[in-house]
């Protein structure tokens, strides 16, 4: 018998927790914390062990489907690519690139080899029709720290060791572990606030488990936070609380600001919100009385009609109570690797743009080279020059996640050619005519791309694989790159490593000009996402410089700190102006986009409420549409139930335990209700990414208990504006007892 001992980020969630792995005899025989981990300290959750279940469940698939006459039967690598290159290419050549359309999902984010070499794909597929997840989802968030700060990812992070007091709008991270926010055990960290006489607020129109632990806890109406923070933003102005503290110099618009939102007066807006005129100014006396505080905000607040405007006002608050860039207060953090806000000119940027494009159905403006996950159905099913025919999902069930997949799932089996990288056959994948799986997380290598930019504290990990790969089975960055070449014409077979090999070299001459062979050689002992660590690693703000600064990082270095918990590089620290990319080089506190639409926010002020509303829920066994699979995630009591307020529950005849019929217009599903106090009076919640009881699926299961599906409710047409982002709360519905 022999045993080995693996370190492993957990790919599951935004905590990225460092996960101890046991090995025997090729088995995983126990998964825990690492107790060295430079980010997590050792904690875990339940799904960081399910990662065994899922590396053994049966169903996960090992071999590329190929759908012959509406059945998936076996195939291998070489059959899959010839199918693909057979329909693909000719498909393109015959109606556009336009034609074809790219969906890449949630999992993607915990995978450097697709992060990274997904933009290959997309740039050779040559279309406009790229859509993510990131559109169900945290756009609003991007779309306001890039108007404010010049990047995507820098975004402003509460400082929780530090700060007195943390205000947490639309975010339960004791159930999701927290998002745009890496910070494993927040519920720790939270205590530790309180312990040292610090205060946890938290606004939600669920009194959430993180509710629960916190000091104070204020309902508010689902989609209302807009309203709230504006007034909060107004009472600064008004009651003359407004201080920029240190980053003062650096911030532009105020003025601009305190005239938008001079209608917004805690009174004006407390009906809306279902909130004490006198609690909002509260709010914002405790944010501009306390030393060092934070406002941090999450889905609840983005996936509303005026999701980038709460995320932007979020921002304005933390700027005009004087907490921007303080110890205590919000800052940004400093990635060793991948970060645009340490790349170029410091201090100074090109800004964001949006609307380069527009969607040909809807006219929805691109942002971030994206078009709106909810148009994706309409691109498909709308004739005309432009129409989408062929599709690639990569690691994306959005039959499940995205609103009306029942129109989306019409939508796919009308598709002359669909393509899947996923590891299951579900309810989004049963409509591709090729699947094609990728290696189980333990297989596979990784280093966070994105998460070091939004954690609590600065660090580099690397995890090697934990057990081999099937030795037929390519990485998922070689599908990507074989796909993107037969996307272009070229002929079979393919091999995925000169591909790569070419397209380095390339890259290298565009990155380093007359260094370029140097950094070839420099790296050339790797290859694939690797090689682009080592090299992201190496001219980042703590690299080695290829050489330049012999102390600094390089991915051999990180590499062998893989076992002693990972390299820590520290507190964040405050790094205005320097981190600005914004073309004025600084903080843009009223970018004109927005104070237009503020205009919007100010006409719906007055719209009456509607009687019954449904919002979302997430819970600490879940994730999104996918682990509902996994034995040890499923057991225990059924998590899909409908939460009803009791006085709900009395005024529309439903009963604890009973089922109820929710309606929005034709479309309804049947829940299980729970009757709960815990529910602001007038919401219903009910958890998204159910609904595992759609034929063709192989989920053995999660289709045992298939719970009721809440996207089915919501409106594929309802999305903000701005951002593109699709509107998964606040939706009136009507119940009835079934
Ligand atoms: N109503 C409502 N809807 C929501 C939300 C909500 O709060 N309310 N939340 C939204 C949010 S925040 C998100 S991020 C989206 C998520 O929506 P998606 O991005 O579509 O993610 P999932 O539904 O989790 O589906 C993940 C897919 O990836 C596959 N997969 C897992 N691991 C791998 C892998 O290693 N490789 C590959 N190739 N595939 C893999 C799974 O089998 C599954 O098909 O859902 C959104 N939908
Ligand atoms: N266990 C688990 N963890 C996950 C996931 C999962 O599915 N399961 N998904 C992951 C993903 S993809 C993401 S994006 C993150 C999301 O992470 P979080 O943002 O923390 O997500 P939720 O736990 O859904 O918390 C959102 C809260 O917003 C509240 N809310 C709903 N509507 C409104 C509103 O209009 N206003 C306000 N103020 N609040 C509102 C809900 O009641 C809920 O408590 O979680 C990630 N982590
Ligand atoms: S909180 Fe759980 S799912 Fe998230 S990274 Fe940690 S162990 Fe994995
Ligand atoms: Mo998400």
């Amino acid at each position: 018998m022999t045993s080995t001992t693996h370190h492993r980020i957990c790919p599951l969630c935004e905590a990225c927790c460092g996960l101890e792995i046991k090995v025997t005899d090729g088995t995983v025989t126990s998964i825990k914390g690492h107790a060295q981990d430079v980010l997590s300290a050792g904690y875990i959750c339940p799904k960081g062990v399910a990662l065994k279940d899922l590396h053994e469940d049966p169903d996960r698939l090992r071999t590329p489907l190929i759908k012959r006459n509406g059945v998936h039967q076996a195939a291998t690598w070489e059959e899959a690519y010839a199918e693909i290159a057979k329909r693909l290419p000719p498909l393109l050549a015959a109606h556009g690139r336009n034609a074809s359309a790219v969906v890449i999902g949630n999992p993607a984010a915990h995978k450097i080899g697709l992060l990274t070499y997904f933009p290959k794909l997309a740039r050779a597929l040559g279309t406009k029709n790229v859509f993510s997840a990131s559109t169900l989802d945290q756009m609003p968030k991007q779309l306001a720290s890039g108007l404010m700060f010049g990047h995507w990812l820098s975004v402003a992070l509460p400082d929780i060791t530090h700060t007195q007091h943390l205000l947490v709008i639309g975010a339960n991270p004791l159930a999701s572990n927290g998002s745009m926010w890496t910070v494993p055990d927040f519920k720790g960290k939270a205590k530790a606030l309180q312990a040292r006489g610090g205060k946890l607020v938290v606004v939600d129109p669920r009194r959430t488990e993180t509710a629960a632990i916190a000091d104070a806890h204020h309902f508010i109406r689902p989609g209302a936070d807009v309203f709230l923070l504006a007034a909060m933003v107004h009472t600064l102005f008004a009651k003359q609380w407004v201080r920029l503290g240190a980053a003062a110099p650096w911030v532009q618009g105020l003025d601009a600001v305190a005239d938008a939102v001079r209608t917004f007066t805690p009174e004006a807006v407390a009906a809306r919100c279902g909130m004490d005129a006198e609690v909002i100014t509260q709010l914002a006396y405790d944010l501009a009385h306390t030393e060092r505080a934070a406002v941090y905000a999450r889905i609840g607040t983005c996936t509303q009609e005026y999701g980038t405007l709460a995320s932007w006002l979020v921002d304005v608050l933390n700027t005009l109570s004087g907490h921007l860039d303080q110890v205590g207060g919000v800052l940004f953090a400093k990635s060793a690797a991948f970060a645009s806000n340490t790349a170029g000119k410091p201090g100074l940027g090109k800004g964001v743009a949006t609307g380069r494009h527009t969607a040909r159905v809807s006219g929805a403006p691109e942002v971030y080279g994206e078009l709106p996950m909810t148009c994706l159905a309409e691109e498909i099913q709308t004739p005309g020059e432009g129409q989408v025919r062929a599709l690639i999902t990569v690691a994306t069930n959005p039959v499940l996640s995205s609103p009306n997949g029942e129109r989306l799932s019409q939508a796919l089996e009308q598709l002359d050619f669909m393509v899947s990288m996923d590891i299951y056959l579900n309810e989004t994948t049963r409509h591709a005519d090729v699947i094609l799986p990728g290696v189980s997380p333990l297989e596979d290598l990784h280093y966070d791309v994105a998460f070091p930019q939004l954690s609590w504290r600065n660090h580099a990990r690397y995890s090697a694989p934990v057990l081999p790969a099937p030795t037929d089975q390519p990485a998922e960055w070689q599908t990507l790159l074989t796909l993107a070449a037969i996307a272009q014409g070229q002929a079979l077979p393919l091999d995925a490593n000169a591909l790569d090999d070419a397209q380095f070299a390339d890259d290298a001459q565009r990155l380093f000009g007359p260094h370029a062979d140097a950094v070839v050689a420099a790296t050339k002992t790797y290859r694939g996402p690797q090689r682009l660590l080592d090299v992201a690693l190496r001219s980042g703000p703590y690299g080695d410089g290829f050489g330049q600064k012999p102390e600094g990082l390089n991915l051999a270095k990180v590499m062998a700190a893989s076992d002693s918990g990972g390299i820590d590089l520290g507190e964040l620290q405050p790094r205005l102006p320097e981190m600005l990319r914004t073309p004025s080089g600084k903080v843009e506190l009223a970018p004109p986009a927005l104070l237009q639409d503020l205009e919007r926010a100010t006409l719906d002020l007055r719209r009456p409420a509607p009687d019954l509303v449904i919002i979302g829920r997430r819970d600490v066994r879940t994730n999104n549409s996918w682990m509902h699979n996994l034995p040890v995630l499923a057991k225990g009591p059924f998590r899909c139930t409908a939460l009803v307020h009791p006085d709900d529950a009395a005024r529309y005849g439903v009963q604890d335990g009973g089922q109820a019929t929710l309606r929005n217009g034709t479309r309804s599903v049947q829940a299980q209700v729970h009757v709960s106090a815990e529910m602001m009076r007038g919401v219903v919640s009910l958890p998204h990414g159910w609904g595992h009881n759609l034929p063709g699926a192989q989920l053995r299961v999660a289709a045992e208990r298939p719970g009721a599906n809440l996207n089915t409710l919501l409106d594929e047409t309802l999305r903000d504006p701005l951002s593109g982002n699709a509107v998964l709360g606040g939706v009136a519905i009507t119940m009835e007892a079934a």
